[in-house]
């Protein structure tokens, strides 16, 4: 298990800038993995055979494959001050103006060292410098989201004593009904929680979430179930995120690929996600024990991931954590796509964003060279699982160096990615040779399915050319693989790693649930219609 500090490396990185940072210049970092971060390095080529089909290779560590998606965040360094951008919906007032901060947004600046509020529009002009420049940030970071240390500023934030409204404030928008009836059909208007599930085991982990297998005691039906806890998500992005992410649920419960919403519930300190179960286990424990697939197995993944991949972008939304471990199979061996955690939506074609995240082997050049971007990042990780499916090993495989310390680092991993030029295995037949280079081109203008006839591009890639996409998209092509299932509840398939795990949640802790301010999660219950009357029919 690893816990490097990336804040003390960008700090020691920033102060021996080559450049002195100017007013304004921005910093991209790592923002903490909330959860241990699984994995030492990235070396996935084992000389040896397995003693047996699924069984580890000698020195294989499995955990290794699974790494979590992280969020970056921009800094921006004036004056000794390491400003984060904040929303904040209390008193705060701009240490620089002296008026109050206030607006839709991220319309604040807080310096995550000695905690300054400033706006963002004055934070280049801040004079004062930062008072706690060598603090440790790590101590400072997992604070309260409170406003700060400023006298006027109040930083508490407590259900039982709420702040009286403020005379000349505008209006906050009103509140979200704590049940949407919209959303739900007449007669079904029920909402779920914690006392319907039975918790049956840890399934996966990742730097905000954990995953359940639960079973709906009323019908006995097995899902999933992501927990989040309030606390980690407090952050003003994060907020932001998290309705995003029921949204895109919203979305791809339309889609034959995409993971499905069974209902959205919360207690004082979490959020859970109830979503559909898909049983056949995921591509990364799939290709454990295949070491490769056959292009034609390879083919079938990829031509079903890319329509999912189209659906999303077509509604505006870029996944951005394609990977082996998100790509799940269903009972009869079609793909869903699991995780909206990372989703950005309300993008339409042309537009680009430049948040930095993702997970390290399959992060996009353009979001390493801090450049904006789009939905092209998404179909360069198809192009890194791709490769992964046919070659048996990450395209950025840096085996040779796992001896060496300085080369099994992720910067050393991002290095490769931006410089490294991809050699192509091969045994790989051309039309295969050519896709994943379309898809690995390092400039996004230039990739397949980033062009102009964007999708297009890649239905009539040489590659796909067996592909009937209609029939595709309807599920009438027949997998190449069936996942072996002796029940419903068969585990074969799953992941050992949390075999050990315990399934309960640990009891909540009331000073930690005083910090939460529970206005934020209102209206988060939600009850998919659709599968509501789908279980009335059991
Ligand atoms: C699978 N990689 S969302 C376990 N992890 C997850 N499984 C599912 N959803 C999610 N049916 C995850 C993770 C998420 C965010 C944090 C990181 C892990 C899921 C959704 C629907 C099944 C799983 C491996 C696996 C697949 C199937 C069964 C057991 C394990």
């Amino acid at each position: 298990m690893r816990m490097r500090s990336f804040w003390s490396e960008l700090l020691t990185a920033a102060a021996s800038h080559p450049f002195p940072l100017v007013p304004g210049d921005v910093v991209s970092l790592y923002e903490l993995p909330r959860y241990d971060d699984v994995g030492d390095d990235d070396d996935d080529l084992f000389p040896n055979v397995p003693a047996a089909p699924g069984m580890p290779c000698m020195g294989e560590d499995r955990s290794i494959y699974r790494r979590g998606a992280r969020r970056w965040r921009k800094l921006y360094r004036v004056n000794g001050h390491i400003f984060q951008a904040k929303r904040f919906n209390r008193r705060a007032f701009c240490a620089f103006c002296q008026d109050r901060i206030w607006g839709l947004g991220r319309q604040g600046f807080k310096c995550i060292q000695c905690k300054l509020l400033v706006h963002k529009k004055c934070h280049k002009l801040v004079q004062k410098p930062c008072s706690s420049e060598h603090v440790d940030p790590i101590e400072v970071k997992d604070e309260t989201n409170g406003e700060g240390t400023l006298p006027r500023a109040s930083s508490v934030r407590s259900r039982a004593d709420p702040e009286p409204p403020l005379p000349d404030t505008p209006p906050a928008p009103p509140a979200a009904p704590a049940v949407r009836s919209e959303d739900l059909e007449p007669g079904s208007q029920r909402q779920y929680s914690l006392d319907d599930f039975e918790l049956i085991r840890v399934i996966g982990r990742g730097s905000y979430a954990k995953v359940l297998m639960v079973e709906l005691r009323r019908t006995k039906r097995v899902y999933a179930m992501k927990v989040i806890k309030k606390a980690l998500v407090t952050d003003d992005e994060d907020i932001d995120w998290v309705q995003t992410e029921k949204h895109v649920f919203e979305t791809a419960s339309n889609h034959p690929f995409l993971v499905g919403l069974h209902s959205c519930f919360q207690t004082p300190s979490r959020l859970f996600f109830v979503i559909e179960f898909v049983r056949g286990g995921d591509l990364m424990f799939h290709m454990q024990r295949q070491r490769r697939l056959p292009e034609e197995h390879a083919r079938f993944y990829a031509a079903e991931i890319s329509l999912a991949l189209h659906f999303l972008h077509s509604h505006g939304i870029i996944y951005r954590d394609l990977k082996l471990d998100n790509v799940l199979l269903d009972h009869e061996g079609h793909i869903k796509l699991t995780d909206y955690g990372m989703c950005k939506e309300g993008v339409r074609p042309g537009d680009t964003t430049s948040t930095f995240c993702g997970t390290p082997n399959y992060i996009a050049p353009e979001i390493l060279r801090g450049e904006e971007y789009g939905f092209s990042v998404d179909w360069w990780a198809l192009g890194v699982l791709t490769y992964e499916m046919l070659a048996g090993r990450s395209p950025f495989d840096i085996a040779q160096a796992a001896d060496n310390p300085d080369q099994n680092t992720e910067d050393y991993l991002f290095q490769v990615i931006l410089e490294k030029t991809i050699r192509i295995p091969r045994s790989l037949s051309v039309k295969a040779a050519s896709v994943l280079k379309g898809f690995l081109n390092k400039s996004a203008a230039e990739r397949l399915g980033c062009g102009e006839n964007a999708f297009l591009d890649i239905l009539h890639h040489p590659f796909f050319k067996t592909i009937d996409w209609e029939m595709l998209e309807q599920k009438q092509v027949v997998p190449p693989f069936k996942p072996r299932l002796e029940s419903e509840r068969d585990l074969a398939n799953f992941p050992p790693e949390f075999t050990d795990e315990p399934v309960h949640l640990t009891p909540d802790n009331d000073t930690v649930i005083a910090d939460i301010d529970q206005s934020e999660f209102e209206g988060f219950e939600y009850v998919n219609p659709l599968l509501m009357s789908l279980e009335d029919c059991v």
